[in-house]
């Protein structure tokens, strides 16, 4: 194992927690930054340094085919290629392939798909996958997983769950680098409790570093969403970090957090900002509407961000769909959001003021009447 967690405080059943890991000392519940390409798309990495982020993520199906990870491991490994001196963590390649290449196959070899690069059929097999993460070198690195849309119903769901035990298997075997790179598991079983508790019990028994709650966050309602997450973190080890993946709305980073939850990543705040949203209190604001034009506020008042503390809603309005630094500075102002929203959780589960610190953001994002 190469991470020690502990827990520093608790409320009820939200925990904060310190995440050593062999790149940086992580403070939990925190939220990972998605940079798919080695890069947080127009953000350097000492921007991200200065907006505090502590873990990024990086996709081992886009760095395989590009730069490759032969190349990655050749050139000092990914932290030192993309200049990142703190965590990361790979996810390991499936669910990218499958959300993002609808001719993904899914066999009991692995994820078949068509190359990209020059449409020859691939297959990423769970051991390929760990070999890959393994030289892309990453602070935590993913099981393969067998994901299927939480939409889906009948016997394909059971199937994907126990897949994804059988892989975690040849996963444990393929990871030459214990020592370095931290192996996660992933729960997989859909929206039934009962598969749920099964994958739970089958990964908890190969006493894995830490376990990741997959197959969410795919269109499900927040009910059937909250629950699996609540029945995951009641069952999952109390002394190991728990990853909720693909989860990255500020409302459902902080639920998770009251129940058990630890680690979120999501592309929402810098794909959003893409889009000209900017992340606040209060929800969101648009800063293509006609009505920032000539507005003089900045993004968020109460925000101390670099973004914030200098420039106003009228110049990012109007630079916004026309030059890239109005998605470079909403991308900096949203990804400090996140880093704010992660360490007041840190802080208020530690200082024994959750229940105040839930309601006043509730208060905030619901004001009366709304
Ligand atoms: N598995 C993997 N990556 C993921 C997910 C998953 O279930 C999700 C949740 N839909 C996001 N990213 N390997
Ligand atoms: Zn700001």
């Amino acid at each position: 194992m190469a991470l020690r967690f502990e827990v520093l405080g608790r409320f009820n059943r939200a925990r904060a927690a310190q995440l050593t890991l062999p790149h940086f000392l992580c403070q939990t519940p925190l939220f990972m930054p998605v940079g798919t390409q080695g890069t947080i798309k127009g953000l350097t990495t000492t921007q991200l340094e200065d907006i505090g982020c502590q873990i990024i993520l990086g996709n081992t199906y886009h760095l395989a085919l590009r730069p490759t990870s032969e190349l990655i491991d050749e050139l000092g490994g990914l932290h030192k290629f993309m200049n990142w001196p703190r965590a990361l963590l790979t996810d390991s390649g499936g669910f990218q392939m499958v959300s993002l290449l609808h001719l993904a196959d899914i066999t009991e070899k692995g994820v078949t798909f068509q190359s990209p690069v020059d449409g020859k059929p691939m297959l990423l097999t769970p051991e390929e996958s760990i070999q890959i993460q393994n030289r892309i070198g990453a602070d935590i690195i993913m099981a393969l997983d067998d994901v299927v849309k939480t939409t889906i119903t009948g016997p394909r769901i059971g199937e994907a769950m126990r897949r994804t035990l059988r892989w975690i298997d040849r996963c444990i075997a393929a990871h030459k680098r214990p020592h370095e790179q931290n192996l996660f598991g992933i729960v997989q079983g859909g929206l039934d409790p009962v598969l749920r508790d099964e994958c739970v019990r089958g990964l908890v028994a190969r006493d894995l570093p830490g376990y990741a709650i997959g197959g969410l966050a795919g269109g499900e309602d927040k009910d059937s969403f909250w629950r699996v997450v609540a029945q995951c973190t009641t069952t999952l080890p109390e002394d190991k970090p728990r990853y909720v993946m693909g989860v990255g709305y500020p409302l459902d980073i902080v639920v998770c957090s009251a129940l058990g939850a630890d680690m979120y990543d999501c592309v929402y705040p810098t794909r959003t900002a893409r889009f000209g949203t900017a992340l606040v209190p209060e929800g969101v604001v648009k800063l293509k509407h006609k009505a920032m034009a000539d507005d003089t506020s900045p993004i968020d008042p109460t925000c101390a961000c670099m973004v914030c503390k200098n420039y106003t809603r009228a110049y990012i309005h109007c630079l916004v769909t026309k030059d890239a630094m109005g998605s470079q500075l909403l991308s900096y102002h949203n990804l400090y959001y996140m880093m704010t929203l992660s360490r007041d959780l840190h802080s208020s589960i530690i200082q024994g003021r959750f229940p105040e610190f839930v309601c006043k953001f509730l208060q905030k994002m619901f004001p009366k009447g709304d």
